[in-house]
């Protein structure tokens, strides 16, 4: 699909927003090609501006909708937003799920706003792999902001945090109690929490049931100057969504006058080289060890006999890593 051109161009173009341009970068960042390691290289000094937005909460509160009724509100105030919708590997597609694609439809043929949806492919924490070098490619795009939205299953809700600037959890009223779908630890990481479907009736109950939870979480010693708002939206009515951006605003601003920003900054980057060098170490292992692998001798050895044991073999392989350091870093290439 890509046809054969010039990668300074296609980063150039990208620089200057253009959407094909944006889509190539992200397709050869999604596949691991070793023109997106050159990519980022490239842009880097470009990143930084956007002001990133983590959406996370069950499967079915609203998050697309959401996201897309957002989208819209900050393009009304001329925002230029770039949106990663993460979503579980579908057995049947390969991708990821067509709803949300056909639901922020109605936002394409704006070239202030760029969509991409992407399969986790089983990336740590469930994160998609690439998604780290997909914020940047729409940082460097100018996007005023990001929204990148996630499953809430278990630990990718918790993992996200480190990839944003103000994460929103979205929950829902109804099935009793709201507390039950914000589960545990998602209540310490969540800096603004919706109620989306407020046209339910339990609504109320629910917004109650959050601001008592959150209550119980600041009387803990939790608490760090940032109030959590609660805000009550209907997505698929557009309600309650300027006061979400205004919120979101607000949260930016805070993390600018408290300085919170540097330690925000600090906790991606080092997240970012973790998930490279994690990756990068990883793909060396195997290949050590692998059949045909430098190293595959201690798996054989381990095999046939009990006298190494596996944190001897670990250590064996990393220092052999240590040893002939270009494995590592040139693996992909
Ligand atoms: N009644 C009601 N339905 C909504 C609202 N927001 C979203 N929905 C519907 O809930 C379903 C799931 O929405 P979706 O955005 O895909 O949720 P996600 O799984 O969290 O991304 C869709 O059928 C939406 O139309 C809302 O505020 N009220
Ligand atoms: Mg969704």
């Amino acid at each position: 699909m890509i046809m054969k051109e010039n990668l300074t161009d296609m980063i150039k173009n990208m620089l200057e927003g253009d959407t094909v341009a944006i889509a190539r970068l992200i397709t050869l960042a999604e596949n691991e090609d070793p023109k997106a390691k050159e990519t980022t290289k490239e842009i880097y000094k470009h990143v930084g501006k956007a002001h990133i937005i983590g959406i996370t909460g069950v499967p079915g509160a609203g998050k697309s909708t959401l996201t897309g009724k957002l989208a819209k509100a900050y393009r009304n105030i001329n925002k230029t937003v770039g949106i990663i919708a993460i979503d579980p590997t579908s057995p049947f597609t390969g991708g990821a799920l067509l709803g949300d694609r056909i639901r922020m439809q109605e936002l394409t043929g704006d070239k202030g706003i760029f969509i991409r949806s992407m399969g986790t492919r089983g990336g740590t924490g469930g994160l998609a792999i690439a998604t780290n070098d997909v914020i940047n490619i729409l940082d460097a795009s100018k996007k005023d902001v990001i929204i990148v939205e996630t499953i809430g299953t278990g630990q990718d809700e918790i993992d996200i945090k480190k990839y944003v600037h103000t994460l929103i959890v979205v929950t829902m009223p109804g099935g009793g109690d709201a507390i039950q779908s914000v589960k545990a630890g998602i209540l310490e990481v969540g800096e603004i929490f919706v109620i989306n479907k407020a046209d339910h009736a339990e609504a109320q109950r629910a917004v109650a049931d959050i601001d008592f939870m959150l209550q119980l979480k600041k009387d803990s010693g939790n608490g760090c100057g940032w109030k959590e708002p609660i805000v009550a939206t209907i997505a698929t009515e557009n309600k309650g969504i300027d006061e979400l951006l205004q919120r979101i605003e607000e949260h930016g601003q805070y993390l600018i006058n408290s300085g919170q920003i540097n330690t925000k900054r600090a906790e991606r980057t080092k997240s970012e080289l973790l998930d490279i060098i994690n990756r990068q170490v990883a793909k060396a292992v195997n290949k050590a060890i692998g059949k045909g692998g430098e190293r595959h001798d201690i798996i054989e050895k381990m095999v046939l006999t009990s006298e190494i044991d596996p944190y001897t073999a670990a250590d064996m392989v990393i220092k052999h890593l240590l040893q002939t350091g270009k494995d590592v870093i040139n693996v992909n290439d």
